[in-house]
């Protein structure tokens, strides 16, 4: 259940451009990117499609992983201070192209709002 591309990039089975990995989260680089920094974080395990999947009474510590993985690289490459925006699409409407959850964190240039 849950196969995406994003299941082939945990397994390292397609290259990317890994930037953070943790025992139950990993980030690396989108393909895309729409600012100077633009990473994808996801979780490790493929059940969770979409932002409405979500169970907090079972994700919450995978949730604060993401957001601790979120800060650290934030820090290491350089737009902790100077900002930047944590995006989850979730849906047809809001664009959600992979479902396998994953938030965008981007940063490094001024992001106009709202988004289109
Ligand atoms: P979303 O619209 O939120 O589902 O965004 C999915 C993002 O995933 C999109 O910005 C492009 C990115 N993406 C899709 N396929 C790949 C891939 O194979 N490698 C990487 N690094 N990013 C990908």
């Amino acid at each position: 259940m849950g196969e995406t591309i994003f299941s082939k990039i945990i397994r390292k089975e397609i290259p990317a451009d890994i930037v953070y990995e943790g025992d139950t989260v990993l980030a690396f680089r989108d393909i895309n990117p729409q600012a100077p920094v633009h990473v994808l974080i996801i979780p490790k395990i493929t059940d969770i499609e979409t932002a409405k999947d979500i169970n907090p009474a079972e994700h919450g510590q995978l949730l604060a992983d993401m957001f601790e993985a979120a800060n650290k690289i934030a820090k290491d490459l350089g737009v902790s201070e100077s900002g930047y925006r944590l995006v989850i699409n979730s849906g047809r409407d809001a664009g959600q192209e992979v479902y396998h959850l994953h938030m965008h964190l981007l940063g490094g240039r001024k992001l106009n709002w709202p988004p289109g």
